[in-house]
């Protein structure tokens, strides 16, 4: 397939987006065989031309709690009227109501559910989607999440990572005793998982309302063992060592990350961590501090953007607004917002055939009827998807 007379913004690093203005694309057995300007296209048999359509590498959503069971629109009504996230927590809902609803759910409920979900995601663009445990807090719930999400990747045109979640929160049946959930549930499911092939990362929640560093370290020793890599939610709601933990641990990404300091910046620098941004939850629940931005920009951490789509606290479904808002709620350029959902979410993930556009990646792309890519991040509630393609085939 030969792609002419478009914009393409690579996403390569050497200069603004990566922008080729009039350029070709070549694609065979579903990757880019070649890219550069129309002029000095190597091949001219049957091109299409996109009329100045802009390219850019296909969308990664690197941070999803897509899969689920049940819903929180009633807490939001009660979060409206003041009640706090905490105050609803604590008196069994949030993360736990959504455990229940879970844990009541047979495989196909997930999947049916979840897939309105994907498809509103699908079709602002995205190939690649990230997509967590987390809600079963069981083993036989987890292990079902995580089956879900596999089955999603092969109901769909789209690329799926899964993230084993058991540490998200501590189960009703293991309160107050966080330590022997890790060792009794967390891992011998990740085991069970692993052996299953349903695993691509372990991750966790470093918060006062669930796991301290030191708990999550035996889960996260247990997944080097296993050769899976880690990432963290981490500094959400406060400041508790987990940025640091994560880099210790060459972490994939630390998640969140809105009470991260200047040295937590520089300890991912050094690691080589991503900082995956998350403001739907920020904007959900109101938070008051952004993550320090202009420090890792100073320290030049590599800056992811994902929906984290949960019910709770980030029920968003579209990673364009997560775009927009990256840029107006955190201070991110327009191009950082793109790199955040391309190049960087590729990395988030420990992906390295996706993400940009260059010769030998995989044929994961988007044509958009905009004509510059900064256009991506401006508009609000607005799609201008023109085609989706996914390993080549354009959809
Ligand atoms: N951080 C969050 O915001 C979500 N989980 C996490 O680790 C909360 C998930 C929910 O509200 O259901
Ligand atoms: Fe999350």
């Amino acid at each position: 397939m030969i792609l002419t007379n478009a914009k393409i913004a690579t996403m390569v690093q050497d200069r603004p987006y990566g922008l080729i203005d009039d350029g070709c694309l070549v694609i065979e057995g579903g990757r880019i065989v070649w890219v550069g300007p129309t002029k000095d296209c190597p091949l001219s048999a049957d091109p299409i031309s996109l009329n100045g359509r802009l390219i850019t590498p296909g969308l990664i959503d690197c941070h999803t709690h897509i899969v689920h069971g049940g819903n929180r629109a009633a807490e939001f009504e009660q979060r409206l009227i003041g009640v706090s996230y905490a105050e609803i927590a604590a008196s069994g809902g949030g993360i736990l109501s959504t455990v229940a609803a879970t844990r009541a759910a047979t495989l196909d409920d997930l999947v049916q559910s979840a897939m309105p979900r994907v498809d509103a995601l699908l079709a602002e663009g995205v190939t690649t989607l990230e997509i967590k445990s987390g809600y079963g807090l069981a083993p036989e719930p987890e292990l079902l999440m995580l089956r879900a999400a596999r089955a999603i990747g092969r109901a769909r045109k789209v690329r799926v990572c899964t993230t084993y979640l058991a540490a998200h929160a501590v189960p009703p049946e293991y309160e107050g005793r966080a330590g022997d959930y890790i060792a009794e549930v967390c891992i011998p499911t990740l085991d069970a998982a692993a052996r299953e092939g349903l695993v691509d990362a372990v991750d966790g929640f470093c918060e006062t309302i669930s796991f301290r560093a030191d708990q999550l370290a035996r889960l996260f020793d247990h997944a080097r063992t296993l050769g899976l890599p880690v990432k963290l939610h981490a500094e959400q709601l406060s400041h508790q060592g987990g940025t640091q933990f994560a880099a210790k641990r060459a972490a994939l990404s630390a998640d969140h990350i809105e009470y991260a300091t200047e040295a937590d910046a520089l300890a991912l620098a050094r690691s080589g961590t991503v900082a995956v941004l998350l403001p739907g939850a920020f904007y959900t629940l109101s938070e008051p501090q952004a993550p320090p931005v202009d420090a890792l920009r100073a320290h030049h951490v590599p800056m992811a953007l994902a929906t984290d789509c949960t019910p709770g606290s980030s029920p968003l479904t579209s990673l364009l607004l997560t775009m927009n808002m990256g840029c107006t709620l955190f201070g991110l350029t327009p191009e950082e917002a793109l790199a955040g959902t391309t190049r960087n979410a590729a990395r988030a993930l420990g992906l390295s055939r996706v993400g940009v556009i260059e010769a030998g990646m995989q044929a994961d792309l988007c044509i958009w009827d905009v004509a510059h890519p900064g256009e991506l991040a401006y508009r609000i509630g607005f799609n201008p998807l023109h085609k989706r393609i996914v390993a080549g085939d354009m959809l």
